[in-house]
């Protein structure tokens, strides 16, 4: 379909422009980032290239092992050059929301250990404010003993609804890979990201808000590949 298509363009090109020989390589989760895997793969093959690859999830472990890429963590790799991941949405001011594949809080601590942070977005994830396309609202992980609190306090203070992540494939909630679980914060309508993800970190036992704001990632690159090949 033109959608997958288009997330495997952008893939591809996020890749071959932004990955070079000797890297320490954040990889990101989601669906998008399986095409990024299959093509950085291809390359080491054909390119002999020396890339180590730190995963944010599972889900990115195993397409690490699959491939039969480097696999490396934090503990031995706590500088990366570069973490690649997708988004769910992104607005003009490349403000993103993350944490649909709910993989936010690993994410998001491999992306600040990288210099560069490559995001994948094909054209459905473009919008001009967050909300016009992704309908389900900010992923916020919380410690499961505190899900009410939480849900309370970002709903008193930024209106909205924020509701437990309830799993398909298992009863009861879903449970991240940080045995955490998940509120989507159905937001009405926020004028500054950047103090709703200030606010809603300092609300206690630590919330993660899959929010990444331009600002914190200002230190390095941020780009967004944003595929419209397909619509030319
Ligand atoms: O969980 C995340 O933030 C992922 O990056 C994910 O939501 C992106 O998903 P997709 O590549 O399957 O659209």
């Amino acid at each position: 379909a033109m959608a997958e298509e288009a997330k495997k363009l952008a893939a591809y090109a996020a890749v071959d422009n932004h990955i070079q020989n000797n890297q320490v390589v954040g990889v990101g989760s989601g669906s998008t980032i399986v095409y990024a895997v299959d093509r950085l793969a291809e390359r080491v093959r054909q390119e002999k290239l020396n890339i180590v690859c730190v995963p944010t999830s599972f889900q990115a472990r195993q397409l690490i092992l699959q491939h039969g890429l480097s696999l490396s963590d934090l503990d031995r790799h706590p500088d990366l050059d570069v973490a690649i991941d997708g988004a769910d949405e992104v607005d003009d001011s490349l403000t993103l929301i993350k944490g649909g594949g709910g993989c936010l809080t690993q994410e998001k601590i491999v992306a600040g250990c990288a210099k560069h942070f490559i995001v994948i977005a094909d054209f459905r994830k473009d919008s001009t404010a967050l909300g016009q396309q992704w309908k389900k609202g900010v992923p916020v992980e919380v410690v499961p003993m505190a899900y009410v609190p939480v849900s309370r306090a970002i709903t008193r203070r930024f209106g909205g609804e924020a509701v437990l992540r309830m799993a398909v494939s298992k009863a009861g909630p879903v449970v991240t890979d940080n045995s955490n679980f998940i509120l989507d914060w159905k937001f009405e309508h926020v004028q500054n990201w950047k103090e709703v993800n200030t606010a809603i970190k300092m609300i206690p036992v630590a919330p993660i808000a899959g929010i990444d704001i331009r600002v914190q990632l200002s230190k390095r690159r941020v780009q967004l590949q944003a595929q419209q090949l397909i619509l030319r």
